[in-house]
């Protein structure tokens, strides 16, 4: 086995994004693309000599291979061990956890997440650091600035590492220890909650329908649903991981999960339905009869975590992004907890729960999780829903409909206008930021604004500051509109036009999102000019 030194030169546009690089896979497959990135993350991480660490990815076209030829270059740069799911998989959640618990140096994770996969889809590379959570900007912008001077990489020039066999080998001079991707996960997962109970609360006769859409967690859910609950076989549908996600765009939201909406909206629709994502740390909640926004099962998680043994003793505070609802900030001011906004991007979480400042925390992007791992964790939210109901007796509709009446209901949506030609869309935000100053009082479609402003973030940690996260309009009565463009795509630039209102009144909690929020929607058509600025009547996701 040799080591070379190959010469490259920069390549342009790895910046890593809200989660790492995310590019089309075409793109990873080109002449030293993902090479250069690797050995720029070495060097963003004062080099990988000495270092174990751990791999695994979501199982998407290009996984494998990409796994071989990072742990060739691992090896090459010096590090001690690399821990590595069978066959390159572990969920990102799953992969947060193996970092802590095996007190590792870091990981790196192998997903583009919700995108879909496939030859001619995405891919994505991320470096998660010791605490198991995504690098923090100063690091990610290390790793860019390496990007930019790079002029070789090292690699090991050998045949490929069993990746199909449990057990440990050799690579040169580094050790490679493929482990079972879901035993340790599921092991954490019996710590957090009362698996007994569940147990019995599926041997009652409650019927769950868990929808993998051919991504990663398949086999986590069948191994904990079915096999440790006693689900019966088929409770997770869709279970098998594909490279491509099965044709399919694996994000858990009804327009994509529009399989599992229809089942859970029909007369005989199971009591409890859920999705989760390529990676598998988003999560999608659904009730008979009734879709859980994001930002609402969050505030019902903070609101009854304490019903699950892992959570018993309370919870030590919260955290929300930004764009997120602000209904999770009425469970912490009724409650007395610390309620904290950050930018959108797990990785800002971090520090707040490793200061034992947040116990929970989530956002309006399909993700929750607690401070289990260092990662937003679609399985954990089904498990602690699933807690929650057992031990309340309560269904869905029932336990959301209370959570309402007694905190108020904020109705919530997001829109997206996809793959927008990316300079329009830089100028309609700027259009708005050169008004911020003179929106406060101005009246559109009936509505006063308060208060603009571009949102801006000082970690209470480490005293980091991040500016342009977001631009808030609020409005008179306490609606809100957020702008902000994507940081997660991979073609042209995707707009995200977050709207909210608050209503109170129990009687007229039960409107259409949509309905309910159509003045709103209207004034920050009326303050961004969307249609003028971008040519787009309408959007193309409505979460
Ligand atoms: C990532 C981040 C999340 C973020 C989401 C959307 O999720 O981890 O924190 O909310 O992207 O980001 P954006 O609005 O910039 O597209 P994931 O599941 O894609 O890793």
């Amino acid at each position: 086995m040799e080591r070379v030194t190959v010469q490259t030169a920069p390549i342009d546009g790895q910046k890593p994004g809200t989660s790492g690089l995310r590019k089309k896979t075409r793109v990873f497959m080109g002449p030293h693309y993902l090479e250069n990135f690797i050995q720029s993350i070495w060097i963003g991480i004062g080099g990988v000599a000495g270092k174990n660490l751990v791999l695994g990815g979501d199982g998407r076209y290009f996984n494998t291979n990409a796994a071989q030829v990072i742990l060739r270059m691992a090896a090459a740069s010096g590090a001690a061990k690399v821990i590595v799911g069978q066959g390159a998989l572990l969920s990102t959640p799953a992969a947060s956890h193996v970092i802590r618990q095996r007190k590792t140096d870091g990981g790196i994770i192998m997903s583009a997440s919700h995108n879909p996969g496939g030859i001619e889809e995405d891919f994505g590379v991320k470096f998660n650091m010791p605490n198991g959570g995504p690098a923090p900007e100063e690091v990610t912008n290390r790793m860019l600035e390496a990007t930019k001077s790079l002029t070789s990489y090292d690699i090991l020039e050998a045949q490929d590492v069993d990746l199909g066999t449990i057990g440990t080998q050799m690579l040169g001079e580094m050790e490679v220890e493929v482990i079972d991707p879901v035993t340790e996960y599921v092991a954490l997962m019996e710590t957090l909650f009362d698996f007994d109970k569940l147990r019995r609360l599926i041997a009652s006769g409650f019927r769950i329908r868990f929808d993998a859409m051919h991504a990663i967690t398949g086999p986590y859910a069948t191994a904990i649903l079915e096999e440790a609950l006693g689900a019966p076989k088929g409770t997770v549908v869709n279970a098998v991981p594909s490279p491509d996600f099965g044709g399919g765009h694996p994000d858990p939201n009804p327009i994509w999960a529009h399989e599992l909406m229809s089942t859970m909206m029909a007369a005989d629709a199971p009591d409890f339905g859920a999705a989760s994502d390529g990676d598998g740390d988003r999560n999608m909640i659904v009730g008979r009869g009734i879709y859980v926004t994001p930002s609402d099962s969050l505030a019902v998680l903070a609101a009854n975590a304490h019903l699950a043994p892992g959570y018993a003793a309370g919870l030590a505070g919260v955290a929300r992004s930004m764009p997120t609802s602000r209904a999770l900030d009425r469970v912490a001011e009724a409650r007395g907890l610390a309620c904290y906004e950050t930018p959108t991007g797990w990785k800002f979480f971090g520090n707040l729960l490793d200061d034992g400042r947040i116990t929970l925390c989530g956002e309006e992007s399909a993700g929750t999780g607690s401070d289990h791992v260092r990662e937003k964790d679609g399985l954990w939210a089904v498990l602690l829903w699933l807690s929650i109901l057992a031990e309340t007796g309560k269904s869905v509709s029932d336990l959301l409909t209370a959570h309402w009446a007694e905190y108020g209901r904020n109705y919530y949506s997001r829109h997206d206008y996809e793959a927008v030609d990316a300079v329009k869309a830089e100028e309609l935000m700027a259009g708005i930021r050169s008004r911020l100053g003179s929106l406060p009082g101005q009246t559109f479609e009936g509505l006063t604004v308060v208060e603009a402003d571009e949102f801006s973030y000082d970690d209470p940690v480490d005293g980091s500051r991040s500016e342009g996260q977001g631009l808030r309009i609020a409005f008179e009565g306490g609606a809100r509109a957020v702008f902000r463009l994507s940081g997660t795509g991979t073609v042209g630039a995707t707009l995200r036009v977050y709207l909210e209102d608050v209503e109170a009144d129990p009687a007229r909690q039960h409107a259409d999102p949509q309905e309910a929020l159509a003045t709103i929607i209207a004034a920050a058509d009326a303050i961004a000019d969307i249609k003028g600025k971008t040519g787009r009547d309408a959007p193309d996701v409505r979460t």
